[in-house]
C-alpha cells in the first residue's frame, strides 16, 4: 500500500529544503530545493529526474516525451539497471534493465540540509518470478555543488548470486554531434552497433552515428566537454568497471515513442556499470557499493577547440 504524500511529508520533509511533492503522472517526487542545488528524484524507479547546481543550468536530460506510468521507465535523467542490463540473455520477454527502474521505491531518509536522500527497494513475489533471488538496494543520492549516487546492493538471500547494475545517465548537451567525451582513449570496447565486436577506443569519444559502445575494465574518470552550453561535466566512480557511452542518433531516435525525434541531439548517456564478465558476484550477506559523481565546471577560460 502505497503511503500517502501528505504522511510521507509529515515523516521526511525539511522546510525550506526538501519536500515530496505529486510529479508527472501523479506519481510522488522528492523536491530539492537548497542553496547548493534544486534536484527532484521520484520514488517510480528511484529515478533522478532534476540536478542544477547553483549557478549551472540544468545538467541532466529529461524529455518531455516521458511517459510517467507504472511499468514503464521514465525516458531521461537516471534510470537504475538492474539486476541484468539491456535485454535480459534467457528471457526476450522480460523488461529490458531489469525491473528496479519501474518499481515504487521506499523513501528512508532526507538529510538534514534536504541534500541527501535515502531510498530502498528489495525482492518481493514479483521479482522473485523474474530473478530467483532476494536481495535489497539503498540508493543514496546528495544534490549538492555535486551530484552523488551510491547504489548499495545486499545478497540477502542463501545462496550466491551474480547481478548486472548501471547508472544511466543521461546528459544536457547542446549538440550531441559537437561535444567530446575524453578519459577513455585506448580502453577496449563492445560496439552494439556493430554486433558487439571489440574494438580500442582511439582519443577522445566523438558522436556522429549511432553510439552504444559498452567499456571494459575503465575506473577512469570521464570528462564530457560542450563547446555549444560552453560548460564540461566531470564524471568520477568508484567500484564500476564498465562505462557505458550512448546515443540513439536520428534513426533510433525516430522509433522512441517517449523521445523527441530530434531530442537525440539534446542528450548523451554516459554510464557508471558493471555488466557482461564484470557482472558483480555476491555471496549470502555480502554488500557491493558503486557510486557515480558528476560535476560542472565552465569552459569560459578555455580556448573554443
Ligand atoms: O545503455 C545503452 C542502451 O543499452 C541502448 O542499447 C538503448 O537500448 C538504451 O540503453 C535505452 O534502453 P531503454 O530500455 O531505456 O530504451
Amino acid at each position: 500500500m502505497s503511503t500517502s504524500i501528505a504522511d510521507l511529508n509529515s515523516r521526511f520533509q525539511i522546510r525550506g529544503a526538501a519536500k515530496v511533492v505529486e510529479g508527472n503522472g501523479g506519481l510522488p517526487k522528492i523536491q530539492i530545493t537548497t542553496p547548493n542545488a534544486l534536484g527532484e528524484i521520484y520514488l517510480h524507479g528511484a529515478h533522478v529526474t532534476s540536478w542544477k547546481p547553483a549557478g549551472e543550468e540544468q545538467v541532466l536530460f529529461l524529455s518531455p516525451h516521458s511517459l510517467y506510468e507504472e511499468g514503464k521507465a521514465i525516458r531521461g535523467g537516471v534510470p537504475i539497471c538492474f539486476p541484468w542490463f539491456g535485454a535480459k540473455a534467457d528471457d526476450p520477454k522480460a523488461p529490458s534493465h531489469g525491473f528496479v527502474r519501474t518499481k515504487s521505491w521506499q523513501l528512508e531518509s532526507i538529510g538534514q540540509s534536504g541534500e541527501e536522500i535515502i531510498l530502498s527497494t528489495a525482492s518481493d513475489d514479483n521479482t522473485r518470478a523474474l530473478w530467483p533471488h532476494d536481495f535489497r538496494l539503498e540508493y543514496r543520492v546528495v544534490f549538492g555543488t555535486e551530484l552523488l549516487m551510491e547504489l548499495t546492493m545486499t545478497n540477502t538471500g542463501s545462496s550466491a548470486l551474480r547481478f548486472e547494475e548501471a547508472l544511466h545517465a543521461y546528459y544536457s548537451v547542446g549538440d550531441a554531434a559537437k561535444v567530446s567525451v575524453s578519459g577513455l582513449d585506448g580502453v577496449r570496447y563492445l560496439d552494439k552497433t556493430d554486433s558487439m565486436h571489440e574494438k580500442s577506443q582511439t582519443g577522445d569519444v566523438t558522436i556522429t552515428s549511432e553510439t552504444d559502445r559498452v567499456y571494459l575494465h575503465t575506473a577512469h574518470a570521464i570528462e564530457l566537454y560542450d563547446p555549444v552550453l560552453r560548460r564540461r561535466i566531470a564524471i568520477e566512480k568508484e567500484d564500476s568497471r564498465n562505462t557505458v557511452v550512448w546515443n540513439p542518433w536520428i534513426e533510433k531516435a525516430r522509433a522512441m515513442g517517449d523521445l523527441g525525434e530530434d531530442e537525440w541531439k539534446s542528450m548523451l548517456c554516459i554510464e557508471s556499470a558493471n555488466v557482461g564478465d564484470t557482472a558483480v558476484e555476491l555471496a549470502p550477506g555480502e554488500q557491493h557499493m558503486m557510486t557515480a559523481r558528476a560535476r560542472v565546471g565552465d569552459i569560459s577560460r578555455d580556448s573554443v577547440k
